[in-house]
């Protein structure tokens, strides 16, 4: 150990004297998102590059590539991309990795989250810890969470309140099959597309609706594309993963590695304050502003919750075998413990 700090601090020595030792790094790692700046998860992944090169002295350059571009947007392929080395970091969601990684799918369980401390008791405890090992195991370096957000119901229809009132509409999804079965059991019809297709498809109507956090309904102004009613019913949340691949993870030195983790942290930190501004209870403004658009914004009772979390509960049952019992057992408890 001894040794070890003994040669390390003779790299880094030689580090600041050699303008080769930076060389092994890339000019420029490529940071794949979905959306970005002022959307959250764009603030979260900015702050990470910008983080890491203040605290790099600018030997670490980072750039964000939003639109998940480096996949031609083909944001369920994004995992595989970052595995194989094709993307060297990400800040990816959990929907998008679960088609390769079905315990992902955690997330995405109907009603399992009730609040913002239950996804922290999740992301925070041995259910996070065990989803992290998991990546590791595939490849990618998992460095801390972030958050989407919880995703509500969004359409141009009519006032939702119940799953009667979703029968046949038009729902865009994005994912694994487990969102196409959740609103197959709601009684609406889902339509599995990108990011990158999901407006355009609003904007002609080719769907009537969808689901995201209220911060993506707000900063891609979904109002204007027709998107006149939404109804918070939080039935899934949506947390962010700071990831490198471990194709470039593995030349960083320890120390670099620590910067990049710590700067993933810390920006994670930041992100989510950011992705649950407006939305607390204390501070409930962006719900306001969304009214102030000329939106229907329906909160439903708990009663009304209840009957989509009813229609829901084969899905649920159907995909706690899919994620794995023991994984939904521990998310039950760390939710029940929080
Ligand atoms: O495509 C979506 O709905 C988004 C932006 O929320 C995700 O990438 C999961």
């Amino acid at each position: 150990m001894k040794l070890y700090a003994l040669l390390a601090s003779a790299l880094i020595g030689v580090a600041s004297i050699s303008p080769s030792f930076a060389a092994d790094y890339k000019s420029e790692y490529k940071v794949s998102t979905v959306v970005p700046a002022p959307f959250p998860w764009g603030l979260a992944a900015d702050k990470w590059i910008e983080l890491v090169r203040e605290r790099s002295d600018g030997r670490i350059n980072m750039k964000a590539y939003p639109g998940t571009q480096l996949v031609a947007g083909e944001q369920t392929k994004e995992f595989t991309a970052v595995r194989k080395g094709a993307i060297d970091m990400s800040v990816s969601s959990t929907i998008n990795w679960s088609p390769q990684i079905p315990e992902m799918n955690i997330f995405a369980l109907p009603f399992l989250i009730p609040d913002y401390k239950a996804m922290d008791a999740l992301t925070g405890g041995p259910v996070g810890e065990e989803i992290f090992e998991i990546v590791r195991s595939k490849g990618v370096e998992p460095l801390a969470w972030a958050e989407n957000g919880f995703r509500e119901l969004t359409n141009s229809k009519r006032e939702v309140r119940s799953p009667a009132d979703l029968e046949g509409m038009k729902i865009r999804v994005v994912g694994s099959p487990l969102f196409n079965d959740t609103f197959t059991a709601f009684g609406a019809n889902p339509a599995q597309m990108s990011w990158a297709d999901a407006k355009p498809a609003l904007t002609t109507g080719a769907v009537d609706g969808q689901e995201n956090p209220l911060t993506i309904f707000t900063i891609a102004k979904m109002h204007l594309v027709g998107q006149k009613y939404v109804t918070t019913w939080g039935y899934v949340a949506d947390p962010l993963i700071f990831a490198v691949s471990h194709r470039v993870w593995n030349d960083f030195t320890p120390e670099d590695q620590e910067i990049i983790r710590q700067a993933a942290i810390d920006a994670g930190a930041y992100g989510i304050e950011v992705a649950r501004k407006g939305l607390t209870e204390g501070d409930d403004s962006l719900y306001k502003e969304i009214e102030g658009l000329g939106v229907t914004v329906t909160h439903l009772t708990d009663e009304e919750r209840q009957k989509f979390v009813d229609a829901s509960r084969g899905v649920y049952e159907k995909w706690t075998e899919i994620v794995g019992p023991d994984l939904v057992k521990k998310a039950e408890e760390s939710v029940a413990n929080r």
